[in-house]
């Protein structure tokens, strides 16, 4: 016989109905979603208007998705969730005191396809017409030796000055602003990219929607993104932003981490770059 949805044992009864060959974990990630979300309907007195709702959004951002356009990333990005179970995979990992760089976020806009490209190349393939060329550059090392990593992999990317990526802009060549990188003999890296500029997420969705009943704005602080792998070390997934930034303090995907606040230089003698940023990556 059914239970009473008020019973606390028709939660138990939904649970309970999980077959013996769900795995461990399964069992228990389902048990902790069934009964946190049945205690929240319950807490809240969720009506039926305000779940279709709820539903109508997830189909929305279903119907949206596709391989330019992450839109589930990008919500559970605006509620924190993507940056909470960032810190929770990581920290749990354990960090030495003197640590790796810190992660942060991958996003909705990594390509697992960028191309390889030369030390010192230029990622600016399309050039909006007010790029700040800016020339990267650093060491990946060994964060307790500090030992230069040979051959390290230092992936890239960023969006351009009118707050799109490659993917998402049609007058972006395909692969505009991401490169993949190998660290010399020395663990250097070094490549032309443009000064990140703060922009909106994407704000035409059920993320720009959800923003909005939030009287929340959409905004991001300037940021490139970085995924370094070498050999059996840790890969880290990170982004570094700029300390001149406004939306420092409040990024709409909450991914800034104190460490990972950089500062752009001028740079002297080098026609194609006015600025510079030396950024070392500790695995
Ligand atoms: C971005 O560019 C981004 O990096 C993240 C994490 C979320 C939305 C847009
Ligand atoms: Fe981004």
């Amino acid at each position: 016989m059914a239970t009473h949805r008020f019973d606390p044992t028709f939660t138990d009864n939904v649970i309970n109905a999980m077959g013996p060959k769900t795995t461990p974990r399964m069992r228990k990630l389902m048990a902790g979603l069934i009964r946190h979300m049945h205690d929240y309907a319950r807490e809240e007195e969720l009506t039926v208007d305000e779940w279709m709702a709820g539903v109508q959004m997830l189909n929305w951002a279903g119907r949206m998705s596709d391989d330019k356009r992450n839109e589930g990333q990008l919500v559970c990005d605006v509620l924190g969730l993507e940056s909470l179970v960032d810190e929770i995979t990581f920290t749990l990992a354990g960090e030495a005191q003197d640590a790796p760089t810190a992660t942060a976020i991958l996003g909705p806009f990594f390509r697992a396809d960028t191309p390889y490209r030369e030390n010192g190349e230029d990622i600016v393939k399309t050039k909006p017409a007010d790029a700040e060329m800016t020339f990267m550059h650093g060491r990946v090392m060994d964060f307790q030796t500090k030992q230069p990593l040979v051959g390290a992999t230092v992936e890239v990317w960023q969006a351009s000055t009118n707050g799109l990526y490659e993917q998402q802009d049609p007058e972006q060549v395909e692969f505009n602003l991401r490169g993949k990188f190998k660290t010399d003999e020395d663990g250097k890296y070094s490549f032309y990219c443009l000064r990140p500029t703060p922009y909106p997420v994407p704000n035409d969705g059920p993320a720009g929607k959800l923003l909005e009943l939030m009287d929340r704005h959409p905004f991001r602080p300037a940021h490139i993104h970085i995924i370094a792998t070498y050999d059996n070390y840790r890969p880290l997934t990170t982004q570094i932003f700029d300390r001149k930034d406004k939306y420092l303090d409040n990024d709409s995907v909450f991914a800034v981490k104190d460490s990972l606040v950089v500062d752009f230089v001028p740079r002297k003698d080098d026609p194609q770059a006015a600025i510079e940023l030396e950024y070392d990556v500790k695995l």
